[in-house]
């Protein structure tokens, strides 16, 4: 089946314009156009009364199916869009769950989706209680109430229960957790922006066969094997689900449990691509060790690493940048053609010494 055509509509900053139109294409959709707006926060449709009427137009000339639009919207502002433009409409958030959705392989990936929806839902209930029942005051007395009432528990209950399952297999984890560290093997684990090349790197190391893509958001869940990275010592090296920026927070706590696995590591691996533009690789790397700050990893813990050293164009600019953001000792590695890989695997050894679970790396 073909994919359905969409019209997308975005910032105008080149940035946030690829980035919304890598999510669209990962959530197999096919931008027919892009419609930019310096704001998307206006209250009745998000963008421009002028604008929601051009899109109106051609989404009716062109045959469109959606309207994406790259930011939060409200029940109300999606409600109104819809009547104007006559189509379905998704939001930012909408997307990203989509996409969550068709990727999901394993229950507490599914189940984490799951409780992001239900967040999703609820922070809506009570706007959307109010459309549907006609402008009737969905607060105080009425039907509105009632509906209100009966959906927040309804969600609640299912909150509680996806919890309890998810409580359950973050229990089952830890447990394992304890069995593998009492092997002595030191854990390190991968994280950054979606697309940064974590999977690829992973494969590389352990020699597994993950799937990679340059898709959005291609791995889910977290993947844990051993990886040798000198003839003498193995370590557990994990993989798990990249970030984004202006990811809201509900998602972020809703992936926690999986992210939180990679943050017990003794060393992080933090990916960053950089064979972007540098202003590109200035906004993930920001947007990263936000998530990073957020979840309360342990700064020392990491070792950034600049991936894609084939593809790189300007390697002064990321020296720079590095120096600019003060990142101290990155290491640049190709997964492709082997660029930095011992390097990575010294420095990593070098780190491990320091908190003295291997014996010291040769000097070389
Ligand atoms: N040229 C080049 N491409 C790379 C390298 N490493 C990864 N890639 C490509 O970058 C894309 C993303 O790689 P993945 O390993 O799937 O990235 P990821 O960080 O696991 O992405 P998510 O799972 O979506 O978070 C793929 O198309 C890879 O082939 C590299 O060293 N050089
Ligand atoms: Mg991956």
């Amino acid at each position: 089946m073909p994919n359905p055509p969409v019209v997308l509509v975005t910032y105008p900053d080149k940035f946030t314009k690829e980035e919304a139109k890598s999510l669209v294409g990962s959530a197999d959709r096919s931008i027919r156009r892009v419609f930019t707006q310096k704001y998307l926060n206006r209250s009745q449709y998000g963008m421009g009364a002028g604008k929601a009427e051009e899109i109106k137009k051609f989404v009716a000339e062109s045959k469109i199916d959606e309207v994406i639009v790259d930011e939060h919207l409200t029940s109300r502002q999606i409600f109104n869009l819809e009547k104007i433009v006559g189509v379905k409409v998704i939001d930012r958030e909408r997307l990203i769950l989509d996409i969550f959705y068709s990727r999901a392989t394993t229950t507490e990936a599914k189940l984490q989706i799951e409780l992001a929806e239900i967040k999703y839902e609820m922070s809506r209930v009570r706007e959307t209680a109010k459309i549907t029942s006609g402008g009737e005051r969905a607060g105080k007395g009425g039907m509105g109430e009632y509906v209100v009432d009966v959906k927040f528990r309804d969600l609640k209950r299912r909150m509680s229960f996806i919890k309890e399952k998810l409580d359950e297999a973050s229990r089952k984890r830890e447990l394992y957790h304890h069995q593998r560290l009492k092997t002595g093997m030191s854990l390190v684990s991968l994280v950054g922006y979606t697309s940064s090349g974590k999977t690829t790197l992973f494969n590389l190391l352990t020699g597994e066969n993950k799937q990679t893509s340059s898709s959005l958001f291609t791995t889910l869940s977290t993947t844990t094997r051993v990886s040798k990275i000198d003839e003498n010592n193995e370590v557990l090296l994990t993989d798990t689900v990249g970030f984004i920026s202006r990811l809201p927070t509900y998602m972020i706590d809703a992936f926690k449990s999986t992210l939180e696995e990679s943050l017990i590591a003794d060393v992080i691996l933090l990916l960053i691509d950089s064979s972007e533009e540098v202003q590109d690789i200035r906004i993930k790397y920001n947007s990263c060790r936000q998530v990073l700050r957020e979840l309360g990893a342990d700064e020392s813990k990491i070792i950034v690493v600049f991936t894609k050293h084939d593809k790189l164009v300007l390697s002064e600019a990321v020296t720079q940048l590095s120096e600019d953001m003060g990142i101290q000792e990155p290491v640049s590695i190709s997964s492709t053609n082997m660029y930095g890989i011992n390097k990575l695997k010294i420095r990593i050894r070098q780190r491990l010494a320091a908190n003295e679970s291997l014996s010291p790396p040769p000097v070389i």
